[in-house]
């Protein structure tokens, strides 16, 4: 796959094939062990009655809907694990390498992670990023199975949006005028991640915030 960097709108940008099959594999070994505890993954209840059909679990800051909370109050009370330094350094050159500027990664020092799991059947609706009180950019990471990944604008839930796949590896990154843009999972492709990343199935994916 040709890995340049494409733009879907100022500030968004899809980096295919980013990370390495060894990154991939680190990150679900992490993710792995974050998902047991101390606060384990769940389907997140909503307030309106509603449960994600994703898994979450978070790191460095603990999200609920819809704040950042050091304590995962709404799953067993615990603090959610810390937010390991190697992401941060991964999160300055995922900037750096989607917006192909050696200085775009300064002073970026996410300190939350969202992560989620889809299984076959699972899907994110259209959404705002917009728990964070800084408008810096999230940095998502995908591993396992690709998904139709659902990019809009920052005015309205639905369209215009552009449906782009986001494949095992992929880099997306959402700043600038599009850190505010909705976006949305309507469907994962079950089977066609790589096994060899230590997904046997499902999609994986990392967003990286400052709170
Ligand atoms: C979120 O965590 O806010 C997402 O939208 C995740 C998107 C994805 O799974 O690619």
């Amino acid at each position: 796959r040709d890995r340049s960097p494409l733009e879907l709108a100022p500030g968004a940008v899809h980096v295919p094939g980013w990370l390495t099959l060894d990154q991939q594999y680190e990150l679900v070994e992490a993710c792995r062990s974050w998902a047991i505890g101390p606060v384990p993954i769940r389907h997140t209840r909503l307030p309106n009655g509603g449960v994600m059909s994703v898994q979450t679990v978070c790191i460095g800051w603990h999200w609920q809907p819809y704040k950042y909370t050091r304590t995962a109050d709404d799953v067993n009370g615990a603090q959610v694990a810390e937010f390991p330094a190697n992401m941060i350094e991964l999160g300055r050159r995922a900037l750096v390498d989607a917006y192909q500027d050696p200085t775009a990664g300064d002073g970026y020092t996410p300190d939350a992670a969202l992560i989620n799991f889809y299984g076959e059947q699972a899907k994110l609706g259209m959404h705002q990023d917009k728990d964070e009180k800084s408008d810096a950019p999230v940095v998502s990471l995908s591993i396992g199975d690709t998904c139709v990944f659902r990019f809009g604008n920052t005015e309205n839930r639905n369209k215009p949006y552009t449906d782009t796949e986001l494949a095992s590896g992929d880099l997306f990154v959402f700043g600038g005028p599009s850190r505010f843009a909705y976006h949305g999972v309507p469907k994962v492709y079950p089977g066609t991640g790589d096994p060899a990343t230590g997904l046997a199935g499902g999609r994986l994916n990392i967003t990286m915030r400052v709170t």
